[in-house]
């Protein structure tokens, strides 16, 4: 990250970051801050909102109003500030577990609703802060603490759950692209409503090294791969992006 975006985005006493090498926690952490620079906003009118994981610690670093709660209710919690404040930008740090298991009806109704928050989900494809455990958005026969020889379940493509479930701003891209994950977020922030982002990022301790990708940049050279593949659960870009009505703009004019 730029040394200026150090000192200006993040809260340097928190630091260093419990995060293990490898873990491109960091990565989306910089691309948040980067985006955030890139439009000029207020710093006073963000506020952050996490769970609990490896990735929602990432609210603890990150110097604005931030608010760190509970594991699966990010999404609770942003509505409401939103709600009391609807001048705010709410941003909600999330982990693949956190987002679609425990908080997976949270996620469906934000959708449904379409209240204008700004989701990241850091999907590492696992449960990395509790040790490895298959996740929603485990892939199909991978191997984790509790799917030893391999997962029997298919994984949920998050970009068309939460079309079906009424987003209104989606996107994907991954760690091993940059620039384009900056622009994924910038333009989720221009969306009047529901915006989810979906990162994939390498958890290399958890992940990586129960499915033969043990190194972090084997990890990354795997991602690069998958968006290659061009196959729908990989695909990189903007998957939709459209005005409908907003929850909030919705309430306030039925008063
Ligand atoms: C109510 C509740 N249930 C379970 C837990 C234990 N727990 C903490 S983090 C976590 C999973 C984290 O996985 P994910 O959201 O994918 O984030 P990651 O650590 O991979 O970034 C679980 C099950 C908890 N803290 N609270
Ligand atoms: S366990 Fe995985 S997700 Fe958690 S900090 Fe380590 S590499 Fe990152």
């Amino acid at each position: 990250m730029k040394e200026e975006f150090i000192d200006k985005y993040l809260r340097k006493e928190h630091l260093p970051h419990i995060w293990c090498a490898g873990c491109g926690n960091g990565i989306i952490v910089s691309a948040l801050v980067e985006a955030i620079d890139s439009l000029n906003i207020d710093k006073d009118k963000i506020c952050i909102v996490s769970g609990i994981g490896c990735s929602s610690r990432a609210a603890q670093y990150m110097n604005f109003d931030t608010i760190h709660t509970l594991h699966g209710r990010a999404l609770p919690f942003a509505e409401g500030i939103k709600l009391a404040n609807p001048e705010l930008e709410v941003i909600v740090l999330t982990g693949d577990g956190d987002c679609t298991a425990i908080g997976g009806n949270h996620l469906i109704h934000g959708c449904r609703r379409n209240i204008d928050l700004n989701v990241i989900v850091f999907n590492n494809n696992i449960y990395g802060m509790t040790g490895g455990q298959c996740s929603p958005m485990t892939p199909l026969n991978a191997r984790t603490t509790t799917t030893e020889t391999g997962n029997t379940c298919r994984d949920f493509n998050i970009c068309k759950l939460t079309e079906a479930a009424g987003a209104t701003y989606i996107g994907r891209s991954t760690v091993a692209h940059y620039n384009h994950l900056v622009d994924m977020i910038r333009k989720s922030f221009n969306n009047k409503g529901f915006s989810i982002v979906e990162v994939l990022t390498p958890c290399p301790v958890q992940f990586g090294r129960r499915n033969s990708l043990k190194t972090p940049s084997s990890m990354i050279n795997d991602i690069k791969e998958k968006v290659k593949s061009n196959s729908d659960i990989y695909k990189i870009g903007i998957f939709k992006n459209t005005r409908e009505p907003e929850y909030i703009n919705e309430y306030i004019n039925n008063i």
